[in-house]
Protein backbone atom coordinates (compact mmCIF):
# COMPACT_ATOMS: atom_id res chain seq x y z
CA UNK A 1 0.00 0.00 0.00
CA UNK A 2 1.03 3.21 -0.74
CA UNK A 3 3.20 5.66 2.03
CA UNK A 4 5.89 7.59 2.99
CA UNK A 5 8.32 5.29 1.36
CA UNK A 6 12.07 4.96 2.76
CA UNK A 7 10.54 7.09 6.11
CA UNK A 8 13.14 7.26 8.57
CA UNK A 9 11.39 9.38 12.07
CA UNK A 10 13.97 12.19 13.34
CA UNK A 11 15.36 11.83 16.61
CA UNK A 12 11.97 14.97 17.64
CA UNK A 13 9.65 11.81 16.08
CA UNK A 14 10.93 9.37 18.07
CA UNK A 15 11.13 11.27 21.84
CA UNK A 16 7.64 12.31 20.81
CA UNK A 17 6.72 8.41 20.85
CA UNK A 18 7.92 7.45 24.10
CA UNK A 19 6.51 10.25 25.88
CA UNK A 20 3.29 9.59 23.85
CA UNK A 21 3.66 5.88 25.18
CA UNK A 22 3.91 7.01 28.91
CA UNK A 23 1.06 9.63 28.90
CA UNK A 24 -0.68 6.33 28.66
CA UNK A 25 -4.06 7.99 28.70
CA UNK A 26 -6.19 10.09 26.38
CA UNK A 27 -9.60 11.43 25.46
CA UNK A 28 -11.30 11.24 22.43
CA UNK A 29 -13.70 13.82 21.39
CA UNK A 30 -15.91 13.69 18.59
CA UNK A 31 -17.97 16.81 17.84
CA UNK A 32 -19.72 18.09 15.15
CA UNK A 33 -22.81 19.34 13.52
CA UNK A 34 -23.85 15.37 14.06
CA UNK A 35 -23.97 15.68 17.61
CA UNK A 36 -27.31 18.33 16.96
CA UNK A 37 -28.88 15.29 16.08
CA UNK A 38 -28.09 13.35 18.82
CA UNK A 39 -28.28 10.37 16.87
CA UNK A 40 -24.26 9.38 16.50
CA UNK A 41 -21.77 10.40 13.89
CA UNK A 42 -22.57 8.41 11.04
CA UNK A 43 -26.36 9.83 11.42
CA UNK A 44 -25.80 11.32 7.89
CA UNK A 45 -25.22 7.87 6.15
CA UNK A 46 -27.21 5.86 8.43
CA UNK A 47 -30.55 8.09 7.85
CA UNK A 48 -29.28 9.17 4.25
CA UNK A 49 -30.08 12.65 4.61
CA UNK A 50 -29.21 15.37 1.62
CA UNK A 51 -26.25 17.06 2.00
CA UNK A 52 -27.53 20.40 1.11
CA UNK A 53 -29.95 19.74 3.96
CA UNK A 54 -27.58 18.21 6.52
CA UNK A 55 -25.60 21.36 6.25
CA UNK A 56 -28.51 23.47 7.42
CA UNK A 57 -27.83 22.45 10.82
CA UNK A 58 -24.61 24.75 10.57
CA UNK A 59 -26.91 27.86 10.90
CA UNK A 60 -28.00 26.28 13.89
CA UNK A 61 -24.96 25.59 16.31
CA UNK A 62 -24.11 27.66 18.83
CA UNK A 63 -22.83 25.49 21.48
CA UNK A 64 -23.52 28.41 23.98
CA UNK A 65 -21.98 25.90 27.32
CA UNK A 66 -18.30 25.31 25.21
CA UNK A 67 -15.88 26.60 27.30
CA UNK A 68 -11.67 25.13 26.06
CA UNK A 69 -10.48 25.57 29.20
CA UNK A 70 -13.16 23.34 31.34
CA UNK A 71 -12.89 20.85 28.86
CA UNK A 72 -9.37 20.70 29.22
CA UNK A 73 -9.17 21.30 32.83
CA UNK A 74 -12.05 18.09 33.15
CA UNK A 75 -9.63 15.92 30.41
CA UNK A 76 -7.05 16.71 33.18
CA UNK A 77 -8.89 16.02 36.36
CA UNK A 78 -9.52 12.76 34.54
CA UNK A 79 -6.13 11.66 34.58
CA UNK A 80 -5.73 11.82 30.53
CA UNK A 81 -2.62 13.27 29.54
CA UNK A 82 -3.67 13.82 25.64
CA UNK A 83 -6.51 14.83 23.71
CA UNK A 84 -7.69 13.87 20.14
CA UNK A 85 -10.52 15.80 18.67
CA UNK A 86 -12.56 15.38 16.06
CA UNK A 87 -10.99 18.21 13.46
CA UNK A 88 -13.35 17.20 10.70
CA UNK A 89 -15.28 13.56 10.50
CA UNK A 90 -16.64 12.13 7.89
CA UNK A 91 -20.03 14.01 7.29
CA UNK A 92 -17.17 16.55 6.03
CA UNK A 93 -17.44 19.86 8.21
CA UNK A 94 -14.59 21.23 9.72
CA UNK A 95 -14.34 22.07 12.89
CA UNK A 96 -12.05 24.81 12.40
CA UNK A 97 -11.21 27.89 11.31
CA UNK A 98 -10.21 26.69 7.50
CA UNK A 99 -9.28 28.76 4.38
CA UNK A 100 -9.94 25.94 1.93
CA UNK A 101 -13.89 25.77 1.87
CA UNK A 102 -16.67 28.18 3.83
CA UNK A 103 -18.62 24.54 5.30
CA UNK A 104 -16.69 25.53 8.68
CA UNK A 105 -17.60 26.06 12.34
CA UNK A 106 -16.62 29.91 11.52
CA UNK A 107 -17.85 30.69 8.23
CA UNK A 108 -20.86 28.62 8.76
CA UNK A 109 -22.62 28.73 11.87
CA UNK A 110 -23.58 31.76 14.34
CA UNK A 111 -21.49 30.65 16.75
CA UNK A 112 -18.10 31.70 14.68
CA UNK A 113 -15.54 30.62 16.81
CA UNK A 114 -12.40 28.22 16.02
CA UNK A 115 -13.03 25.73 18.71
CA UNK A 116 -9.14 23.93 17.36
CA UNK A 117 -7.96 27.00 18.16
CA UNK A 118 -9.12 27.47 22.07
CA UNK A 119 -8.80 24.06 22.45
CA UNK A 120 -5.33 23.76 21.49
CA UNK A 121 -4.07 26.98 23.38
CA UNK A 122 -5.57 25.58 26.38
CA UNK A 123 -4.18 22.35 25.94
CA UNK A 124 -0.16 23.90 25.47
CA UNK A 125 -1.33 26.21 28.67
CA UNK A 126 -2.67 23.22 30.58
CA UNK A 127 0.20 20.30 29.92
CA UNK A 128 -2.00 18.34 27.76
CA UNK A 129 -0.73 16.67 24.41
CA UNK A 130 -3.00 17.92 21.30
CA UNK A 131 -3.72 14.96 18.41
CA UNK A 132 -6.16 15.82 15.40
CA UNK A 133 -8.35 13.47 14.10
CA UNK A 134 -8.86 13.76 10.43
CA UNK A 135 -11.60 11.84 8.23
CA UNK A 136 -10.51 10.95 4.78
CA UNK A 137 -14.02 9.96 3.95
CA UNK A 138 -16.13 12.93 2.97
CA UNK A 139 -19.82 12.58 2.28
CA UNK A 140 -20.41 16.16 1.75
CA UNK A 141 -17.49 17.29 -0.82
CA UNK A 142 -18.44 16.64 -4.55
CA UNK A 143 -14.72 16.23 -5.28
CA UNK A 144 -14.73 12.91 -3.20
CA UNK A 145 -14.90 11.10 -6.13
CA UNK A 146 -15.27 8.17 -6.78
CA UNK A 147 -18.01 7.22 -4.47
CA UNK A 148 -17.00 4.96 -1.41
CA UNK A 149 -18.55 2.18 0.47
CA UNK A 150 -20.50 5.15 2.36
CA UNK A 151 -22.25 8.01 1.97
CA UNK A 152 -24.19 7.53 -1.25
CA UNK A 153 -26.59 9.74 -0.78
CA UNK A 154 -28.86 9.84 -3.64
CA UNK A 155 -29.28 14.06 -4.54
CA UNK A 156 -24.90 14.30 -4.47
CA UNK A 157 -23.39 13.90 -8.07
CA UNK A 158 -20.34 13.52 -8.01
CA UNK A 159 -18.93 16.16 -10.45
CA UNK A 160 -15.33 17.04 -9.10
CA UNK A 161 -12.20 15.20 -9.79
CA UNK A 162 -10.04 13.46 -6.91
CA UNK A 163 -7.06 15.44 -7.51
CA UNK A 164 -8.97 18.42 -6.29
CA UNK A 165 -9.89 16.67 -3.08
CA UNK A 166 -6.63 15.39 -2.49
CA UNK A 167 -5.22 18.74 -2.39
CA UNK A 168 -7.87 20.07 -0.18
CA UNK A 169 -6.71 17.51 2.33
CA UNK A 170 -2.98 18.37 1.86
CA UNK A 171 -4.04 21.93 2.22
CA UNK A 172 -6.29 21.40 5.30
CA UNK A 173 -2.98 19.37 7.03
CA UNK A 174 -0.91 22.28 6.60
CA UNK A 175 -3.47 24.74 8.10
CA UNK A 176 -3.39 22.14 11.13
CA UNK A 177 -0.22 22.08 11.04
CA UNK A 178 1.09 25.28 11.17
CA UNK A 179 -1.95 27.66 12.94
CA UNK A 180 -2.52 25.70 15.90
CA UNK A 181 0.81 24.86 17.55
CA UNK A 182 2.85 21.73 18.48
CA UNK A 183 0.22 18.80 17.26
CA UNK A 184 1.84 15.38 18.97
CA UNK A 185 -0.53 13.80 16.22
CA UNK A 186 -2.80 13.37 13.22
CA UNK A 187 -5.24 10.78 13.45
CA UNK A 188 -6.77 9.44 10.26
CA UNK A 189 -9.88 7.77 9.57
CA UNK A 190 -11.44 5.84 6.71
CA UNK A 191 -8.96 4.69 4.61
CA UNK A 192 -11.45 1.32 4.39
CA UNK A 193 -14.24 3.77 2.24
CA UNK A 194 -12.29 2.59 -1.15
CA UNK A 195 -11.15 -0.64 -0.60
CA UNK A 196 -13.62 -1.94 -3.33
CA UNK A 197 -12.46 0.43 -6.03
CA UNK A 198 -9.90 -1.23 -7.67
CA UNK A 199 -6.47 0.79 -7.87
CA UNK A 200 -7.59 3.19 -6.02
CA UNK A 201 -4.90 5.09 -4.63
CA UNK A 202 -5.44 7.85 -1.32
CA UNK A 203 -1.85 9.23 -2.03
CA UNK A 204 -0.93 8.80 1.74
CA UNK A 205 2.71 9.42 0.75
CA UNK A 206 2.30 13.06 -0.06
CA UNK A 207 0.03 13.77 3.11
CA UNK A 208 2.43 11.74 5.49
CA UNK A 209 5.46 13.92 3.75
CA UNK A 210 3.99 16.79 3.99
CA UNK A 211 3.02 16.57 7.80
CA UNK A 212 6.46 15.11 8.52
CA UNK A 213 8.00 17.66 7.06
CA UNK A 214 6.07 20.78 8.58
CA UNK A 215 6.21 18.91 12.12
CA UNK A 216 8.60 16.11 11.87
CA UNK A 217 7.91 15.13 15.90
CA UNK A 218 4.14 14.77 14.49
CA UNK A 219 2.71 10.79 15.05
CA UNK A 220 0.64 9.63 12.53
CA UNK A 221 -1.79 7.08 13.19
CA UNK A 222 -4.22 5.63 10.49
CA UNK A 223 -7.22 3.88 12.00
CA UNK A 224 -6.81 1.62 9.02
CA UNK A 225 -6.95 -1.82 10.34
CA UNK A 226 -4.57 -2.73 8.47
CA UNK A 227 -0.30 -3.96 9.81
CA UNK A 228 1.38 -0.11 9.94
CA UNK A 229 2.32 1.63 6.65
CA UNK A 230 5.37 2.64 5.71
CA UNK A 231 5.52 6.74 7.12
CA UNK A 232 3.30 6.00 10.09
CA UNK A 233 4.27 6.52 13.59
CA UNK A 234 1.82 4.73 15.80
CA UNK A 235 -0.68 1.92 15.41
CA UNK A 236 -4.44 2.17 16.79
CA UNK A 237 -7.16 -0.53 17.19
CA UNK A 238 -10.41 0.17 17.52
CA UNK A 239 -12.60 -1.33 19.94
CA UNK A 240 -10.35 -3.96 21.13
CA UNK A 241 -7.00 -4.20 23.08
CA UNK A 242 -4.17 -5.04 20.32
CA UNK A 243 -4.01 -8.10 18.33
CA UNK A 244 -7.39 -9.03 19.52
CA UNK A 245 -9.61 -8.67 17.03
CA UNK A 246 -13.60 -9.48 18.78
CA UNK A 247 -15.22 -5.92 17.04
CA UNK A 248 -14.22 -7.36 13.94
CA UNK A 249 -13.06 -4.39 12.38
CA UNK A 250 -9.53 -5.13 11.86
CA UNK A 251 -7.81 -6.68 8.78
CA UNK A 252 -4.60 -7.87 10.34
CA UNK A 253 -3.83 -9.03 13.54
CA UNK A 254 -0.11 -8.24 13.69
CA UNK A 255 0.95 -6.01 16.63
CA UNK A 256 3.95 -3.93 15.04
CA UNK A 257 6.80 -2.31 16.85
CA UNK A 258 5.27 1.11 17.17
CA UNK A 259 3.62 2.72 19.98
CA UNK A 260 -0.01 1.16 20.21
CA UNK A 261 -3.48 2.36 21.02
CA UNK A 262 -6.66 1.41 21.53
CA UNK A 263 -9.35 3.09 21.19
CA UNK A 264 -12.60 2.69 22.89
CA UNK A 265 -15.97 4.72 23.82
CA UNK A 266 -17.85 4.96 27.12
CA UNK A 267 -21.11 4.25 25.54
CA UNK A 268 -21.85 2.61 22.44
CA UNK A 269 -21.80 5.68 20.11
CA UNK A 270 -18.82 8.19 19.28
CA UNK A 271 -21.02 10.64 18.34
CA UNK A 272 -23.07 12.47 21.45
CA UNK A 273 -26.36 10.28 21.35
CA UNK A 274 -29.32 10.94 23.20
CA UNK A 275 -30.70 7.03 23.11
CA UNK A 276 -27.20 5.56 24.41
CA UNK A 277 -27.04 5.31 27.85
CA UNK A 278 -25.19 2.09 27.63
CA UNK A 279 -22.37 3.88 29.85
CA UNK A 280 -19.68 1.24 30.98
CA UNK A 281 -18.95 1.44 34.65
CA UNK A 282 -15.99 3.01 36.42
CA UNK A 283 -14.77 -0.50 37.06
CA UNK A 284 -14.98 -1.73 33.46
CA UNK A 285 -13.42 1.07 32.39
CA UNK A 286 -10.58 1.31 34.71
CA UNK A 287 -10.15 -2.21 33.60
CA UNK A 288 -9.68 -1.22 30.40
CA UNK A 289 -7.14 0.74 30.85
CA UNK A 290 -5.22 -1.20 33.22
CA UNK A 291 -5.87 -3.59 30.36
CA UNK A 292 -4.48 -1.88 27.70
CA UNK A 293 -1.39 -0.68 29.88
CA UNK A 294 -0.73 -4.60 30.29
CA UNK A 295 -0.56 -4.52 26.76
CA UNK A 296 1.88 -2.23 25.97
CA UNK A 297 -0.94 0.36 24.87
CA UNK A 298 -2.56 3.40 25.56
CA UNK A 299 -6.21 3.55 26.07
CA UNK A 300 -7.76 6.69 24.02
CA UNK A 301 -11.33 7.11 25.37
CA UNK A 302 -13.93 8.65 23.83
CA UNK A 303 -16.90 11.20 25.27
CA UNK A 304 -19.15 12.78 23.41
CA UNK A 305 -20.30 16.19 23.95
CA UNK A 306 -23.85 17.55 23.50
CA UNK A 307 -24.18 20.15 21.04
CA UNK A 308 -24.27 22.86 23.76
CA UNK A 309 -20.71 22.16 24.31
CA UNK A 310 -20.78 20.14 27.51
CA UNK A 311 -19.71 16.58 28.05
CA UNK A 312 -23.15 14.47 29.19
CA UNK A 313 -22.97 14.33 33.11
CA UNK A 314 -22.83 10.32 32.81
CA UNK A 315 -19.33 10.37 31.21
CA UNK A 316 -18.47 13.46 34.22
CA UNK A 317 -18.89 11.07 36.56
CA UNK A 318 -16.72 8.42 34.94
CA UNK A 319 -14.17 10.57 34.47
CA UNK A 320 -14.06 12.03 37.92
CA UNK A 321 -14.11 8.12 39.10
CA UNK A 322 -11.25 7.22 36.75
CA UNK A 323 -9.38 10.53 37.96
CA UNK A 324 -9.69 9.60 41.21
CA UNK A 325 -8.50 5.87 40.85
CA UNK A 326 -5.25 7.55 39.05
CA UNK A 327 -4.63 9.76 41.55
CA UNK A 328 -3.90 6.79 44.04
CA UNK A 329 -2.92 4.29 41.29
CA UNK A 330 -1.45 5.98 38.75
CA UNK A 331 2.48 5.50 39.40
CA UNK A 332 1.61 2.26 38.29
CA UNK A 333 0.12 3.21 34.95
CA UNK A 334 1.85 6.59 34.00
CA UNK A 335 5.56 6.05 32.07
CA UNK A 336 5.11 2.28 32.23
CA UNK A 337 5.68 -0.15 29.44
CA UNK A 338 3.67 -3.80 29.19
CA UNK A 339 5.46 -6.16 31.99
CA UNK A 340 7.06 -9.14 31.11
CA UNK A 341 4.30 -11.51 31.84
CA UNK A 342 1.54 -11.59 29.49
CA UNK A 343 -2.02 -10.47 30.38
CA UNK A 344 -2.89 -13.54 31.62
CA UNK A 345 -6.95 -14.02 32.58
CA UNK A 346 -6.58 -12.70 36.13
CA UNK A 347 -5.01 -8.99 35.02
CA UNK A 348 -1.83 -8.37 33.78
CA UNK A 349 1.78 -6.75 34.51
CA UNK A 350 3.25 -2.76 33.99
CA UNK A 351 6.89 -2.05 34.22
CA UNK A 352 8.80 0.67 34.92
CA UNK A 353 12.49 1.49 35.76
CA UNK A 354 12.90 -1.42 38.71
CA UNK A 355 9.40 -1.63 39.89
CA UNK A 356 7.03 -4.30 38.43
CA UNK A 357 3.62 -4.42 38.56
CA UNK A 358 1.04 -7.02 39.56
CA UNK A 359 -2.34 -5.75 38.27
CA UNK A 360 -4.68 -8.48 39.99
CA UNK A 361 -8.34 -7.41 38.15
CA UNK A 362 -10.03 -10.29 38.75
CA UNK A 363 -8.71 -12.94 41.44
CA UNK A 364 -9.01 -16.59 40.42
CA UNK A 365 -6.68 -18.03 43.16
CA UNK A 366 -5.15 -17.93 46.55
CA UNK A 367 -1.55 -17.97 44.75
CA UNK A 368 -0.18 -16.47 41.38
CA UNK A 369 2.59 -18.20 39.53
CA UNK A 370 4.77 -15.70 37.43
CA UNK A 371 7.50 -16.84 35.51
CA UNK A 372 9.82 -13.92 36.30
CA UNK A 373 12.68 -15.58 38.16
CA UNK A 374 13.03 -15.26 41.77
CA UNK A 375 16.81 -14.41 42.21
CA UNK A 376 15.81 -10.90 40.05
CA UNK A 377 13.25 -9.94 42.82
CA UNK A 378 14.22 -7.65 46.11
CA UNK A 379 10.90 -7.55 47.80
CA UNK A 380 7.31 -7.53 47.52
CA UNK A 381 4.47 -5.48 48.58
CA UNK A 382 1.25 -4.63 48.22
CA UNK A 383 0.86 -1.05 46.31
CA UNK A 384 -1.17 0.37 48.34
CA UNK A 385 0.15 0.12 52.00
CA UNK A 386 3.26 -1.37 51.54
CA UNK A 387 2.56 -4.56 53.17
CA UNK A 388 4.71 -7.42 52.46
CA UNK A 389 3.52 -9.75 50.44
CA UNK A 390 4.82 -13.85 50.25
CA UNK A 391 6.37 -15.73 47.56
CA UNK A 392 8.26 -18.77 47.11
CA UNK A 393 10.55 -19.28 45.07
CA UNK A 394 10.05 -22.17 42.11
CA UNK A 395 12.23 -23.32 39.95
CA UNK A 396 10.66 -21.68 36.77
CA UNK A 397 9.75 -18.27 38.23
CA UNK A 398 7.56 -17.31 41.79
CA UNK A 399 4.73 -18.14 43.28
CA UNK A 400 2.71 -15.52 44.71
CA UNK A 401 0.73 -15.29 47.84
CA UNK A 402 -1.96 -13.28 47.35
CA UNK A 403 -4.84 -14.46 49.07
CA UNK A 404 -5.26 -10.76 50.72
CA UNK A 405 -6.30 -9.81 47.38
CA UNK A 406 -9.39 -8.15 47.80
CA UNK A 407 -12.62 -7.44 45.54
CA UNK A 408 -10.98 -3.77 44.87
CA UNK A 409 -11.08 -2.47 41.02
CA UNK A 410 -7.28 -3.57 40.90
CA UNK A 411 -5.30 -5.25 43.37
CA UNK A 412 -1.60 -3.89 42.96
CA UNK A 413 1.04 -6.03 43.88
CA UNK A 414 4.70 -4.23 43.49
CA UNK A 415 7.55 -6.04 43.15
CA UNK A 416 10.85 -4.10 43.05
CA UNK A 417 13.25 -5.85 40.88
CA UNK A 418 17.00 -6.17 41.50
O1 LIG B 1 -14.87 8.00 14.33
C1 LIG B 1 -15.41 6.80 14.82
C2 LIG B 1 -16.30 6.16 13.85
O2 LIG B 1 -17.19 7.05 13.25
C3 LIG B 1 -15.33 5.60 12.85
N1 LIG B 1 -14.11 5.38 13.60
C4 LIG B 1 -14.36 5.76 14.96
C5 LIG B 1 -13.13 6.19 15.68
C6 LIG B 1 -15.83 4.39 12.27
N2 LIG B 1 -16.36 4.34 11.13
N3 LIG B 1 -16.71 3.14 10.85
N4 LIG B 1 -16.43 2.41 11.83
C7 LIG B 1 -15.87 3.14 12.76
C8 LIG B 1 -16.71 1.04 11.82
C9 LIG B 1 -16.13 0.48 10.58
C10 LIG B 1 -16.95 -0.20 9.77
C11 LIG B 1 -16.40 -0.86 8.63
FE1 LIG B 1 -17.31 -0.93 6.94
C12 LIG B 1 -16.60 -2.20 8.36
C13 LIG B 1 -15.56 -0.32 7.65
C14 LIG B 1 -15.35 -1.30 6.70
C15 LIG B 1 -15.99 -2.46 7.13
C16 LIG B 1 -19.31 -0.69 7.08
C17 LIG B 1 -19.01 -1.45 5.96
C18 LIG B 1 -18.74 0.53 6.91
C19 LIG B 1 -18.04 0.51 5.72
C20 LIG B 1 -18.26 -0.67 5.16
Amino acid sequence: LPAQKGYVPTTENLRNREDFRDRKFGVFIHWGLYSMLADGEWVMNNKNLPYREYAKLAGGFYPSKFDAARWVADVKAAGAKYLCITSRHHDGFSMFDTKKSPYNIVDATPFGRDILKELADECHRQGIRLHFYYSLVDWYRTDYNPVGRTGREASRTLTGEWPAYHQFMLDQLTELLTGYGEIGAIWFDGVWDQDQNPGFDWRLDELYAQIHRLQPACMIINNHHLTPFEGEDGQTFERDLPGQNTAGYSASSTISSLPLETCETMNKSWGYRMTDTAYKSEKELIHYLVKAAGNNANLLMNVGPQPDGEFPAAAMERFRAIGKWLEQYGETIYGTRGGPVAPRHWGVTTQKADRLYVHILQKEDEVLFLPVPGKTIRSAKTFIGKKNVEYTVVPSGIALNVSEATDAIDFVVELELQ
